[in-house]
């Protein structure tokens, strides 16, 4: 079974002006089809050809690099595109609100650490927020990598993840991965986000 990608959940322009409608064309038509196309032709007539995604990523320091990269890119624009949402932001609510106070201080404090997380990461990769033995962690991952691979520096379960590659953002922000960053809050979607954490426990 070859693996499709799924349409947004959104308009492109529905996070504007936060993320730009052309960005997100781009970024879903061209770049994730590719993540799409490339995975396929990786796991074609290889035993991998019926792994799940996820079984995929898990395993992702025994596989080749064309998977793991190519499912990577699949498994982390999936989650990226429905961790954003129009009319989105504001700040977390209930259980997952007080889990960010407990690990972190305040929404602030984390909010601070999540772009920290994503300024430093050098090159690609992607910032995440975790639930790590129950409790919630900040992290990053280099290229396509995410904390449910196996080779994670930092391994748990994603809740909210962004995407730092220059093509998220450079037709908007240029150079200005931090502007990004802060911009990125407008359009999370708590709502999925909590839905997560609460199917982690
Ligand atoms: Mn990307």
């Amino acid at each position: 079974m070859a693996f499709t990608l799924e349409p947004l959940p959104y308009a492109y322009d529905a996070l504007e002006p936060y993320i730009d409608s052309e960005t997100m064309k781009i970024h879903h038509d061209k770049h994730h089809q590719a993540y799409v196309d490339n995975l396929n032709k990786a796991i074609e007539g290889t035993a991998n050809e019926t792994t799940s995604l996820d079984d995929l990523v898990k395993k992702a320091g025994s596989i080749s690099p064309a998977v793991r990269n190519n499912g990577g890119g699949h498994w982390n624009h999936s989650f990226f595109w429905d961790s954003m949402a129009a009319q989105a932001g504001g700040v977390p609510t209930g259980k997952l609100a007080e889990a960010i106070n407990s690990a972190f201080g305040s929404f602030d404090a984390f909010k601070e650490k999540f772009e920290g997380a994503g300024k430093t990461r050098f090159g690609s990769g992607w910032a995440w927020l975790i639930v790590k033995d129950g409790k919630l962690e900040v992290s990053s991952t280099p290229n396509q990598d995410n904390p449910l691979m196996d080779v994670a520096e930092v391994k748990g379960s994603p809740l909210l993840g962004v995407d730092v590659w220059e093509h998220a953002y450079y037709l908007k922000y240029q150079n200005k991965r931090p502007d990004y960053l802060k911009a990125f809050w407008n359009v999370v979607n708590w709502k999925k986000v909590n839905e997560r954490f609460e199917s982690s426990k």
